[in-house]
């Protein structure tokens, strides 16, 4: 049964937990005795695991329940809130499956409830007065949705985008008038007020029909490379259906086939082929948005990367297009982020930049103005909701100047460019997908219910409700990995977490996001291939940095770029590259390598991250990781093992450096705690280079584990290094090992994870969600309307407490 509140609710659960009780009531009764003896708690799931064994002395009747139906529910349980008689579950059996239940400890009964009661619960544990406010603010965006139609499979979560080819096929047929909207639509397609497709002389789904039927048989005169012809024009058909007969003939057809008994895979390939698209707009407002010298700078990491490669596959996949409907029209793509007076440095002081291997691409800044004018210092992400409103009505007038007019699409990035993007978006009435990269929500755990403490430092009422905002009101999400929607079997997704939750104090999300929602899609980032391409490819290789690097990895010496040496060249390398953040575990890394003999018997460990010298960080987080890992080499005294190296910005050069791992038969290894994407991995994988990769996050997507790499477990030291180092052994006894398991990764990439199969994607989800919000407009507007009231109300009101920066003069940027 599916709840209002967008997270779904199987009976089983609630039905099967008293069976489950009575299987052994006896240990049961001691067990949530135990549960509630504590008061009231928050319980997680190991915890709740941990406690319920120790209840039990009994070795078999431990492992009878275990692996009983209690154990079964228990292992899917993620955390219980306990408010004494009460132990209350949420149960999630399955990826987008919740269930929340209320047991009585002192009768064991069993209640199903909803997931309001089980978070008022929650919240009694930590703000009762909260808890019990009637009037305590609730939010239930879900009530919006009643008539959207939502998946119902875990299986099917990611591919939005032929959900509504089903959808708006069943729409669409029927009687002759359910193909109206659809006729409508292309009446409106235009590029800059000139008609495109068709124009009002075929303004019913009959007059198109016929048009259609005539103009086959006229273009099955013509030699199928003929161009467009002007005759089509008598009947009502204007530009954009292909470049010459051929393509024209087979456009025509798939709506023919559309209009007559649609399916969705004409409907798909017919959205394909629409000229709707040719201007765009990314916005990425926060850190230093550069192509030079920004890498390593705070806040400015894979997400740079990720925009800048997007971007130039998305111009050459927009001009293939655009040819192919046979127009002649140059597409534009505009990257708005903040223009940084005090750059350090950097371009990000200049307006307009144009974006380096395209024609038409720039990336356009504009400053952050308060009443006290520009400001001149970058602030960090978590401290820049209060530019945000005015930086979107400047960005507005800069945009509609510079592209003459408005943009086609927008797309946000993280939650300062998605709530940027929902501003505009809705008073532009333009399509908007989003991206988050990553949901802070997920990185700090309770970082919801324990939003308080933790608010002077990151702002997350402002983070959270941001999100909740651009979530909402985005016409489709675009996500990396099934992942990032929905996890796995054991963790639940970063969009999955917003399904349902509270901020004790502030508002009580009773309905976020829904994983079901058709919105969400899948289109994987890949690797730029002409930087990143494999270290067998010996005659595109850079060679002129082959000197650079050798200073790199083997001089003896330490300097500012590098410490540590490597004793015995010949040993291959596992290499590991990433910001020195406590999640991305480099000083995990050093810790396995350091505890294990074998593995220092196999290979030499290369890092590149961050500084040497905590004077040169002004992050307390990055100060500690640098201390850990000096202490960490003198502790397993790593002299002559590991060689480290600062962050780098120059990615032809990375690029060279991944390959020459590649050419000591090393590997690369990504140890994080969690990792949203892991665009190193993609990277490595794109030079050759075997990659062991954390199981917890993206990688474990990327990789088919012991196939086209390996998965390693981060909380798992001693497991992931023996890992490695089997694998190292293995590859001593049989040379072919290492060579398979690097062509399996470069395969892996070639089949899933290209910027040429992204920007595709990306291009069919403008189209077909372009024509879904207009079809779902009237609902769209209600939502649009309470989450304006939302944004007034709640979001401004927060982002006035978050203050505002002071501008001091700002040091020089320690060159990396
Ligand atoms: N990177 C870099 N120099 C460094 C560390 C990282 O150029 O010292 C690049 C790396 O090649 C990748 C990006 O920064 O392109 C990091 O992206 P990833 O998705 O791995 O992590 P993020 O930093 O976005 O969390
Ligand atoms: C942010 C992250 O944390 C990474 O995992 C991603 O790869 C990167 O953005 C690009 O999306």
């Amino acid at each position: 049964m599916a709840s209002g509140s967008g997270i779904r609710r199987s009976e089983s659960i609630a039905d099967s937990m008293p069976e489950a009780l009575r299987q052994s009531r006896y240990y049961m009764k001691r067990c949530f005795t135990t549960y509630v003896s504590k008061g009231r708690r928050l319980i997680k799931r190991q915890q709740l695991r941990d406690e319920l064994e120790n209840t039990i002395e009994d070795k078999l009747e431990r492992a009878k329940v275990s692996e009983g139906l209690l154990g079964y529910i228990l292992s899917s349980t993620q955390e219980a809130a306990v408010v004494p008689p009460y132990v209350t579950f949420a149960v999630r059996p399955n990826p987008g499956f919740w269930e929340f239940i209320k047991v009585n400890a002192d009768d064991l009964a069993v209640d199903g409830i909803t997931a309001a009661e089980y978070l008022k619960f929650k919240e009694t544990v930590f703000d009762e007065k909260w808890a019990t406010d009637e009037n305590a603010l609730e939010v239930d965006f879900g009530a919006f949705d009643f008539s959207m139609p939502q998946m119902s499979l875990s299986s099917s979560i990611g591919n939005g985008v032929s959900f509504v080819s089903k959808f708006m096929t069943s729409k669409l047929r029927g009687h002759a008038e359910s193909a109206e909207p659809l006729v409508d639509y292309l009446i409106s397609l235009n590029h800059q007020g000139e008609n495109l497709m068709i124009n009002e002389t075929l303004n019913t789904v009959e007059k198109l029909q016929t048009a259609l039927i005539l103009a086959d048989e006229f273009l099955s005169s013509h030699a199928e490379h003929v161009p467009y012809q002007r005759r089509l024009a008598d009947w009502g058909f204007e530009k954009g259906w292909g470049d010459n007969v051929e393509t024209i003939k087979d456009t025509m057809r798939s709506l023919s086939e559309v209009l007559q008994a649609p399916d969705p895979l004409n409907m798909e390939k017919f959205f394909s082929r629409l000229p709707a698209i040719f201007n765009v707009v990314i916005f990425s407002p926060h850190g230093y948005f550069g192509q030079a010298d920004v890498l390593g700078l705070p806040d400015t990491g894979g997400q740079v990367v990720y925009i800048l490669d997007q971007v130039r596959a998305l111009e050459e996949e927009l001009l293939l297009r655009i040819k192919k409907q046979g127009l002649n029209i140059k597409p534009q793509i505009l990257v708005v982020t903040r223009l940084i007076p005090d750059a350090r440095g950097t371009k990000c002081n200049q307006e307009l930049e144009p974006i380096l291997d395209t024609k038409h691409s720039h990336i356009l800044r504009v400053p952050f103005r308060t009443e006290k004018g520009v400001l001149r210092q970058w602030v960090s992400r978590f401290d820049i909701y209060p530019y945000l409103e005015r930086f979107a009505q400047d960005a507005t007038a800069k945009i509609l100047e510079h592209m003459e007019g408005k943009p086609d699409l927008i797309i946000g990035n993280y939650t300062d460019g998605n709530l940027v993007a929902s501003l505009i978006a809705s008073k532009l009435g333009i399509t908007q997908g989003t991206i988050a990269h990553a949901l802070e929500k997920t990185k700090y755990e309770d970082s919801d219910i324990k939003w308080k403490e933790l608010d002077a430092k990151y702002h997350f009422s402002c983070q959270f409700t941001a999100d909740m905002i651009s979530m909402n009101s985005t016409d489709f999400i675009i996500t990396s990995t099934y992942q990032e929607i929905a996890g796995s079997k054991d963790r639940p997704g970063q969009y999955e977490s917003h399904a349902a939750f509270t901020l004790p104090g502030l508002c009580r999300i009773d309905s976020g996001i829904n994983v079901f929602d058709p919105k969400f899609n899948i289109a994987a980032p890949g690797a730029d291939q002409s930087v990143y391409f494999p270290f067998t490819q010996k005659q595109k290789r850079l060679t002129t940095f082959y000197p650079a690097i050798e200073e790199l990895l083997y001089s003896k010496e330490d300097n500012d770029e590098h410490i540590g040496f490597l004793e015995d060249r010949t040993k291959p390398i596992i290499f590991s590259m990433a910001r020195l953040d406590i999640v991305k575990n480099i000083t995990g890394l050093t810790e396995w390598y350091g505890k294990n003999k074998r593995l220092r018997n196999l290979v030499n460990l290369v890092v590149v991250a961050g500084f040497f010298d905590p004077s040169k960080s002004k992050d307390r987080e990055e100060i500690a990781e640098i201390k850990k890992m000096h202490s960490l080499i003198d502790k397993y005294q790593l002299q002559g093992q590991i060689r480290w190296i600062a962050a780098q910005t120059d990615r032809f050069r990375n690029a060279e450096l991944y390959r020459h791992i590649a050419d000591t038969k090393g590997a690369f290894v990504q140890p994080a705690l969690y990792e949203a994407f892991g665009l190193t991995v993609i990277e490595a994988m794109n030079c050759g280079l075997p990659t062991f990769a954390t199981n917890q996050g993206g990688p474990a997507e990327i990789i088919v584990d012991g196939v086209s790499g390996f998965h390693i477990d981060p909380n798992n030291g001693d497991e992931s290094s023996n890992k490695i180092a089997d694998f190292f052994e293995k590859c001593k006894n049989n040379d072919e090992h290492w060579t398979k398991i690097s062509t399996a990764g470069l395969q892996r990439i070639y089949e899933c994870y290209t910027w040429k199969i992204y920007a595709n994607k990306l291009l069919n989800m403008g189209s077909i969600y372009s024509f879904w919000r207009q079809l779902n407009k009237d609902q769209k507007q209600a939502k649009q309307r309470y989450l304006q009231m939302f944004y007034n109300l709640q979001f401004r009101n927060l982002a006035k407490n978050v203050p505002i920066a002071s501008d001091e003069p700002q040091p020089p940027a320690s060159k990396l």
